[in-house]
């Protein structure tokens, strides 16, 4: 997957909007730590794994030698697959037959190939597509084989993926990683090209949009130029080892188009990734004036990168029924350009259940979705008999722009099944849009009537995504999702160190992130500024009432560094302290304490850390 290219940086833009400006709001949301090294960059933002192998890893050792093992190699069924026809008039044929592509995104791990390729061909798709092909791709393209369906077999070039995974090369320079995949490539090509899974070859994944996170102004049209160069030569050496399979290079939206035209001849067709816009390539084609067909790699709903905030500024995903129609319309739009779009791979039969694989996956969990079933009416998939999935529309969550961590609040939906099954629910959480994590936490709820929830908040703050699942117990959900901000809960009282000078132990003063985050931002009654300490135990934190003040209750709102073990102690000369409260068990996120005490001074002294950097508080509140 991808995000939509935001207008790129420099000059170069091309005329006539084909990277369609609205795309400056794609960026990645977290500053990257240790990124895993061979993702898709959509992938990576969407939480999905998608299908890379071994030979995607960045940096790789020089290539072996091409050494295939004769054995191992099926030479009898491989196929004659060809791009032919003329000017507005292709079509892709197999074996002298037309063919075209409807397929998906593999997402589930090669291994299990055979135990989900049936269920891919009962959608009536004869495709799907990978990001790259290696010594371990062999199982995937014999269970495609043995159902009727073709691989676009991928090979993964940096910097891959819109954000540009996998790290950076030079293209103009760097020709040891372009000897490195000039021999990498042919090597696997050589491997299975007489293998009768094979249906076209497809060289690098949003590279030309991905440069622009490695380079800037004329010396990114360089790169690009010299990427799609690069592109054309591995096209040109497959096409020697291979002359029975088209070759492709996929890049997102089309504006990579006006440098493979310039750049890449050798190309048999040419390969767009587009979701939202993915009905506007048509015009866009006719436009550019282009003299090669195409295939969409990736389609479906609107993504992450391209949708509307909602109220509580994150991206508004769409419902179950909308993406389900976004299916449709996708296929409808690359039907809808004949003798020039020869079919899609639509996003994305996998597996994970997880924040990106709720937005994307048709089957997670192996459950079935709406999404599901529109790809297979699309492709002519069998429907008679099909039991489909409970259908909620109207998902609210009452006060869902202030909702008290910790405690409940109402989610309502009206769900139904359309076969009548009895629905099982269940609501989970996810903090992606706080701390990047994209799996899913269940979340204690209960049923408080006829599609009404009482769910408990989760304890920490920010904009969580809710998530209502509904299974019907026939292989089917429905997943609806909300945002939620959580809250500080409410304290009755005055919170009497609100204001006060507060001091620490220490204090994360350099500028990094949102820091410096000096020991007064946590008194300053702003629960969007912190103190953080060093990485170190113990640390303290301690606020100055001004004189001796009674308390009753203490509200402690940690950021992702939390306490495990800490004390709440009082003094009234900030030498000797007094215990009122201590924990073992911290747990972060809001701790609402009804601890009382009298003392000049209120300090937290933690003495174990609940994660391995320091300790930090949004908010230390005392409450008289
Ligand atoms: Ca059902
Ligand atoms: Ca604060
Ligand atoms: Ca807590």
């Amino acid at each position: 997957m991808h995000p939509q290219p935001p207008a790129p940086r420099g000059a170069a833009r091309p005329p006539g909007d084909t990277w369609p400006g609205h795309r400056s709001r794609f960026r990645p949301r977290f500053r990257p730590r240790a990124l895993p090294a061979v993702v898709a960059a959509g992938a990576l933002l969407a939480g999905l794994t998608v299908a890379l192998p071994a030979a995607a890893q960045p940096a790789p050792e020089p290539a072996a030698p091409p050494s295939p093992d004769p054995a191992a190699t099926t030479t009898a069924a491989g196929s004659v697959v060809e791009v032919t026809g003329s000017q507005g008039d292709w079509q892709l044929t197999v074996d002298g037959r037309p063919y075209t592509v409807k397929g998906l995104t593999w997402g589930p791990p090669v291994a299990e190939a055979a135990d989900h390729m049936p269920d891919v061909a009962s959608l009536g798709a004869n495709t799907v597509r990978t990001w790259g092909t290696d010594a371990t791709t062999r199982p995937l393209l014999d269970a495609a084989a043995a159902n009727g369906v073709r691989v676009i077999a991928g090979f993964w070039l940096q910097p891959g993926g819109g954000p540009g995974s996998g790290g950076c090369v030079d293209y103009v320079s760097d020709t040891a990683y372009k000897n490195d995949m000039l021999a990498e490539f042919p090597r696997w090509v050589e491997e299975y090209r007489d293998h009768p899974g094979v249906l076209m070859w497809n060289v690098g994944n949003e590279s030309v949009l991905g440069l622009q996170n490695c380079y800037e102004g004329d010396e990114l049209e360089r790169q690009r130029d010299a990427y799609t160069t690069f592109v054309n030569d591995v096209a040109k050496r497959i096409h020697e080892v291979d002359p029975n399979h088209p070759v492709t290079s996929t890049d997102a939206w089309v504006g990579a188009w006006p440098y493979y035209r310039r750049n890449a001849p050798d190309l048999d067709l040419y390969a767009v990734n587009a979701y939202a816009a993915v009905c506007d390539v048509r015009a866009a084609w006719e436009s550019g004036g282009y003299d090669k067909p195409y295939i969409v790699t990736e389609g479906g709903p609107p993504g992450e990168w391209e949708v509307e905030d909602d109220a509580n500024g994150v991206p508004q995903e769409p419902s179950d029924v909308a993406k389900a129609a976004g299916y449709g319309r996708a296929w409808d739009c690359v039907t809808g350009h004949g003798g020039v779009a020869l079919g899609a791979t639509l996003f994305h039969y996998g597996i994970e259940n997880d924040f990106g694989g709720v937005w994307f996956n048709l089957t997670p969990d192996r459950q079935r979705r709406l999404s599901y079933y529109a790809v297979k009416e699309a492709y002519g998939g069998d429907t008679s008999g099909d039991n489909t999935p409970p259908v909620i529309s109207g998902l609210a969550a009452e006060n869902a722009g202030a909702v008290p961590a910790g405690r409940e609040f109402t989610l309502s939906a009206d769900v139904a099944d359309p076969d009548g099954d009895a629905v099982a629910y269940e609501v989970l959480v996810n903090s992606n849009y706080i701390d990047g994590n994209k799996a899913l936490q269940p979340a204690e709820s209960r049923v408080t009537g006829d599609g009404t929830f009482a769910v408990t908040a989760p304890d920490r703050l920010g904009v969580w995504k809710v998530y209502l699942r509904a299974d019907d117990g026939r292989g089917n959900v429905g997943i609806e999702t909300l945002s939620v901000k959580v809250v500080p809960p409410p304290v009755d009282g005055t919170n009497v160190a609100r204001g006060k000078p507060s001091t620490a132990s220490t204090e994360q003063t350099d500028a990094y992130g949102d820091c410096p985050c000096e020991a007064g931002d946590a008194t300053d009654g702003d629960f969007s500024t912190r103190w953080a300490s060093a990485w170190s135990d113990p640390q303290w934190l301690r606020v100055d009432l001004g004189e001796r003040t009674t308390f009753r209750h203490v509200q402690l709102a940690w950021e992702g560094a939390f306490a495990r073990s800490y004390a709440i102690q009082v003094s009234d000369d900030g030498q000797s302290w007094r215990t009122v409260y201590e924990t073992a068990e911290g747990n972060g996120g809001i701790d609402d304490l009804a601890v009382s005490g009298t003392g000049r001074y209120v300090r937290m002294n933690g003495t174990a850390r609940g994660t391995g950097y320091g300790y930090s508080l949004y908010e230390f509140g005392v409450y008289s």
